[in-house]
């Protein structure tokens, strides 16, 4: 069962899922229905502990991929609501899990749990001191998850997600979103109007990889998994400026201009790396994907797309 599955994550995770367990044994939810429809789906509001439980119930859910959130951009609008929702949807799941025999929880978390103070590379314990609301909740919901783990053995895991890069969905209200919407406006041939500074370098992940690493992740043996708050994860690292000139090489007309707005200071908060040795070495993760290479796919499978909606 996966909330808050029509997201920029959630839209590509089910696919994953239905590959690997088998198109009806997918259960996706969200607040309302998706325009195109690939998937058994529910419409849910993880908020109400009673439909989540009854949800759960209904289907025997063996796993719960928890998506539904409100992030740093879109929260920091309305930093109460933001705490409610994403922490209010976090308990619903962890207590259904635990009255009804749920075999996995995942939680993604995100690099937002840190904050200025731990300087640019970001190690696996660095201490977590987020400026926002949404890294405030994802932080706590870490040490919620690993609660949970030793209070009732229940299986939960966790990565702490970059920005995510993909061709497939659009992003939802993050810092990051910058770099999925800056291939768009590319591939349009349309000037890009940057939110952040020419030379403000963050984390960052192709959504292939995110995939890869999540699946790996809920998929290795319990002993393998030695860490219950959430494991670093990193991909890639790079600036808007590196970006356009990564886009550059192939659309040699690509133009950007630099419009810092709020959600600079939010980037300014965060590392520019992440140290995700911890990953590597307990479930022999890797990133497949670098900067240009990521480019390629992305400029090459938005081509095609734009070009079957033109037709
Ligand atoms: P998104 O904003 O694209 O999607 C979130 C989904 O949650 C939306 O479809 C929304 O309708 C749904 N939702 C909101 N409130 C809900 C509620 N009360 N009940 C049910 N559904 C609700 O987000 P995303 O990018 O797909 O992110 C998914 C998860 O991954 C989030 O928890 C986010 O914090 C985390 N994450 C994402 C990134 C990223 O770069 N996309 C990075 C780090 C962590
Ligand atoms: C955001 O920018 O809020 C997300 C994240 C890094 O958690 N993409």
């Amino acid at each position: 069962m996966i909330t808050g599955a029509n997201g920029q994550i959630g839209s590509v995770l089910t696919e994953y899922l239905q590959g690997i367990y088998g198109h009806d044994r997918v259960i996706a939810s969200d607040l309302k229905s998706p325009e195109i429809q690939n998937a058994r789906f529910e419409i849910l509001d993880a908020t109400n502990a009673g439909a989540l439980a009854a949800m759960v119930r209904k289907y025997k859910v063996s796993q719960i991929y928890h998506l539904a959130a409100i992030l740093s951009a879109k929260g920091e609008q309305n930093p109460l609501e933001t705490w409610h929702i994403n922490m209010q949807t976090y308990f619903n799941v962890l207590e259904a899990a635990r009255e009804n025999d749920v075999k996995k929880v995942f939680y993604p978390s995100s690099i937002a749990v840190f904050g200025e103070h731990v300087g640019a590379k970001a190690a696996q314990w660095s201490y977590p001191d987020p400026a926002t609301v949404y890294g405030i909740s994802k932080s706590a919901g870490e040490n919620w998850s690993n609660y949970y783990f030793k209070r009732y053995g229940l299986d939960i895991r966790s990565l702490r997600y970059p920005g995510i890069v993909g061709h497939q969905s659009m992003p939802g209200g993050g810092t990051t979103d910058y770099a999925v919407d800056i291939y768009h406006k590319a591939v349009k041939n349309e000037v890009f109007e940057c939110f952040l500074k020419a030379d403000t370098v963050l984390p960052m992940i192709y959504i292939s990889d995110a995939m890869d690493a999540t699946i790996r992740l809920m998929e290795a043996p319990q002993q393998k998994i030695t860490i219950r708050t959430s494991y670093n994860l990193a991909g890639m690292s790079f600036s808007p400026e590196e970006i356009a000139a990564s886009i550059r090489k192939l659309i040699p007309d690509f133009s950007i201009v630099y419009k810092p707005d709020f959600r600079q200071k939010i980037a300014e908060s965060w590392p520019r790396q992440i140290d995700d040795e911890e990953a590597r070495k307990d479930w022999t993760w890797r990133p497949a994907y670098n900067l240009d290479k990521m480019t390629e796919e992305m400029i090459s499978e938005l081509k095609k797309k734009y070009q079957t909606v033109s037709k």
